[in-house]
C-alpha cells in the first residue's frame, strides 16, 4: 500500500517541489489549500503535478478541520509547510505571523497526536530562528529572532520538540535556510531581483529598488531542500537538522550576478542609502537603494553549517549560488517572450 503523506502549504514553493518528490516515490499525495487561495494549484501545475495530487479545503487556523481531516486520510507523514513566510510582512501582520507560524503548527501536531499518533511528523523551522546569532550557525547555535515571524517559528520548532519528548512523537525540524527557485513567491528578494533583471533587460523597467544590499543569505535551491525534508522523515528517529549550502552572498552580490546574466556589468558607487550600481557600459543606473525596504530590524548574516545531514541524511545540495540565480533569471526573461 502507497505512503499517505499530508502537505499543508502545499501550493507554496515548497510544498510543490516536495509533492512533485513524494509523487514521484509512489506516496499518495494530499494537501491543505487556504479558503482564500487564488489559484492554489499555479505551482503545483507548473510541475506538472495539479492532477496527481488530492487537494483539501481548510487552514492551519481551524483546528476542528485540520482534526476532521486527518482523521479521514489517516497520513503516514505529515509536512507542516504552510505559515505566514515574508519576514517583511510579520513586523506589519505579527498576530497573523504568530497564528499561522506557532499557533498552526500547534494545531497540526495536536491534530496527530490525538487522531493519527503514528503519523511522522515534519516541521518547516527556519534559519530566522538564528536572528543575529553570529554565523555560521548549526543545530547547535543559541537563537535570537530578530523578528515577529523568527520568533513564531522559534515557539513552533520547541512545540515539535516538546511532542517529540512528552509523547514520543516521530516529530522532526528542518532548519532550512533560504532557499529559492523559479516557483519562488514575489515578495521576496532573489524572485525581485530575478525579474527586475529580466524586466530592464527587455526595456519594460530601468532599476531595481532593493533594501539592505548588505544582508548575507545563504541561498540554495528549493527543489534540494525538499529531498532532504523527505529524508529527515525517513530517519529511525526524530531529530533537527540544518540545510544549508555552507556558502553566504550579500543581496549586493545577488543584483550583480542577475544583471550578469542579461548582459549588464554592474559598478557599485556611493554608500549607504546613496549607494547605486551603474551599468558599466552606459553609466545608467540599474540598482538604487529605499531606505522604506529596510526591515525594523535587521538579521545581517545567515550562513549554515548543514554537517549533521550531510552526515545523517546523505543530503548535500547539488545547486550553485550562481546557477540558482541564473535559472531565476531564465525562467523570468521567458516571461516576457
Ligand atoms: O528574500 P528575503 O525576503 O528572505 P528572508 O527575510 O531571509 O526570509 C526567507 O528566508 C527565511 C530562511 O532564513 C525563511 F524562513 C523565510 O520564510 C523566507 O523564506 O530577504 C533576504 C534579505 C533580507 O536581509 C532583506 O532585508 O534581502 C534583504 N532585502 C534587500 N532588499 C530585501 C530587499 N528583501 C526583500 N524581500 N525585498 C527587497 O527589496
Amino acid at each position: 500500500m502507497a505512503q499517505r503523506a499530508l502537505i499543508t502549504g502545499i501550493t507554496g514553493q515548497d510544498g510543490a517541489y516536495l509533492a512533485a518528490l513524494l509523487l514521484d516515490k509512489g506516496y499518495d499525495v494530499h494537501g491543505l489549500v487556504r479558503w482564500d487561495a487564488v489559484d492554489g494549484a499555479v505551482r503545483l501545475r507548473a510541475l506538472g503535478v495539479e492532477d496527481k495530487v488530492t487537494l483539501h479545503w481548510g487552514d492551519l487556523a481551524d483546528p476542528l478541520a485540520l482534526a476532521q481531516l486527518i482523521t479521514r486520510i489517516q497520513p503516514n507523514e505529515i509536512y507542516n509547510l504552510a505559515a505566514l513566510t515574508d519576514v517583511a510582512v510579520s513586523f506589519a501582520t505579527p498576530a497573523a505571523a504568530v497564528g499561522a507560524c506557532a499557533l498552526g503548527a500547534l494545531h497540526v501536531l495536536e491534530a496527530a497526536r490525538l487522531h493519527a499518533p503514528s503519523a511522522r511528523v515534519y516541521q518547516a523551522s527556519s534559519s530566522e530562528m538564528f536572528g543575529t546569532a553570529p554565523p555560521p550557525q548549526d543545530e547547535d547555535t543559541p537563537m535570537h529572532p530578530a523578528s515577529p515571524y523568527g520568533a513564531a517559528k522559534l515557539a513552533a520548532y520547541w512545540l515539535a520538540r516538546t511532542y517529540r519528548d512528552a509523547y514520543g512523537m516521530h516529530a522532526s525540524n528542518g532548519i532550512l535556510f533560504n532557499h529559492e527557485s523559479p516557483l519562488r513567491g514575489e515578495g521576496f528578494v532573489t524572485k525581485k531581483i530575478a525579474r527586475g533583471a529580466a524586466a530592464i533587460a527587455v526595456g519594460a523597467q530601468t532599476c531595481l529598488t532593493l533594501g539592505n544590499l548588505d544582508a548575507q543569505r545563504d541561498w540554495g535551491h528549493a527543489r534540494d531542500y525538499a529531498a532532504g525534508m523527505w529524508a529527515m522523515v525517513q530517519q529511525d528517529a526524530p531529530g533537527d537538522y540544518v540545510l544549508a549550502t555552507g556558502k553566504a552572498h550579500t543581496v549586493r552580490e545577488a543584483a550583480e550576478r542577475a544583471l550578469a546574466r542579461v548582459g549588464i556589468d554592474l559598478i557599485w558607487e556611493g554608500r549607504g542609502v546613496e549607494e547605486v550600481g551603474r551599468c558599466r557600459a552606459s553609466g545608467a543606473v540599474r540598482v538604487r537603494v529605499d531606505p522604506a525596504l529596510f526591515r525594523p530590524k535587521e538579521v545581517p548574516a545567515l550562513l549554515g553549517n548543514a554537517a549533521k545531514a550531510r552526515r545523517a541524511l546523505c543530503w548535500a545540495p547539488q545547486v550553485t549560488f550562481a546557477a540558482l540565480i541564473d535559472e531565476m533569471v531564465d525562467a523570468e526573461r521567458a516571461c516576457f517572450t
